[in-house]
């Protein structure tokens, strides 16, 4: 399976993380990358390209112009308010402040475009979105010219982030790209599957009210997990994407049995959807060791998943998102595709 992966990752690496009241070094760090990179290598899988530039059309035909603008300047911007820190914003419209508009001052246009705090800017991150992004497109476009599945080895991970909103570690969504880029190049129906530990926000927002993009979801229940206000089982699409949403919140300590009969539930309701491509979004913190997450999967279980979503016998483009127990997070990523690869 082709691999693409850009060094630009490491531009990206804030030193802080808002966590319990102090700032932490980031979970999402450049050796999770690092780790996925050596474990490939390790074990065969030795096709790693660097992507190229981002194309930037299927960026801006999916994301809010003025969250692109605020993403690439927000480092100058913040810098030039005399703001000594990385950017991390002290206000977010909250309940009853749907009116909200982008304001002129930093700090408040920094609280309009973020979900949740956690997430630094700093000087590097815009050129590391960009790179992740040109990954995920360059697996896309291999996939679209034949191939039957793909690596995009992105850092950082996206599937948080929507159209005009960053966060949870993510800046830009590549998993809805991709999707988007397949409907583009003319598949009809296309289905995002993501097994992250954590909920994919981001790319269900982005595809919501729409009818041709299926979006399923296994991640730790909202009422105890981030990104904890979305995610609940009834949330199924809205107009022409009802039916088109499925999620799967499982409680803390769910083990392999539990979180496969999910998974092969959504990879059933994929395959009867009609789904043409499939897009993984690939986080492997549902590790028993993740640190920042309450599931029980253990490294084979990895591998039997792949197995599991092989048989959709789809177009597969498989975009890395989260994982944060460093050193297994190699072996699980690549777990996942040595299973599917059989
Ligand atoms: N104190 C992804 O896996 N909450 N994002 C961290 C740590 C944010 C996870 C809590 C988790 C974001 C892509
Ligand atoms: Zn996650």
């Amino acid at each position: 399976m082709k691999v693409f992966f850009s060094e630009d990752h490491r531009l990206h690496f804030p030193q802080a993380e808002l966590s319990g009241g102090q700032f932490v070094t980031p979970y999402e760090r450049p050796s999770r990358a690092e780790y996925v990179y050596q474990r490939l290598k390790q074990q065969g899988l030795r096709d790693i390209a660097d992507p190229g530039a981002c194309d930037m059309g299927p960026v801006r035909a999916m994301m809010d112009p003025g969250f692109l603008a605020f993403l690439e300047t927000a480092w100058d911007q913040w810098k030039a308010a005399g703001c000594a820190g990385e950017v991390i914003p002290a206000a977010i419209p909250a309940r009853r402040m749907q009116m909200a508009r982008p304001p002129r001052n930093i700090d408040g246009l920094a609280g309009y475009y973020c979900l949740a705090q956690e997430t630094a800017i700093t000087g590097g991150t815009w050129g590391a979105a960009l790179s992740s992004m040109a990954s995920a497109q360059a697996a896309q476009r291999h996939v679209a010219a034949g191939a039957r599945a793909a690596f995009a080895l992105c850092r950082p991970p996206g599937h948080h982030a929507t159209a005009d909103m960053y966060g949870g570690y993510c800046f830009l969504n590549n998993a809805a790209v991709v999707a988007q880029m397949f409907r583009d190049q003319g598949a009809g129906r296309v289905a995002v599957l993501d097994i992250d530990f954590h909920h994919g926000n981001g790319t269900q927002d982005i595809f919501y009210g729409r009818g041709d993009v299926f979006f399923a979801s296994v991640h730790g229940a909202p009422e105890d997990a981030f990104p904890y206000f979305l995610g609940f089982a009834d949330e199924t699409g809205a107009g022409a994407g009802e039916g088109a949403t499925a999620n799967y919140p499982l409680p803390p300590g769910t083990g392999y049995d539990r979180w496969s009969a999910a998974l092969d539930d959504a990879i059933a309701r994929i395959r009867a959807w009609g789904a043409e491509a499939l897009v993984v979004s690939l986080g492997v913190d549902a590790y028993k060791d993740d640190p920042i997450s309450f599931f029980r999967l253990d490294s084979p279980d990895f591998a039997d998943a792949g197995r599991r979503i092989e048989t959709l016998g789809l177009p597969t483009v498989f975009c890395m998102e989260g994982g944060y127990a460093i050193e297994a997070v190699g072996i699980n990523t690549v777990n996942v595709l040595e299973g599917f690869l059989g």
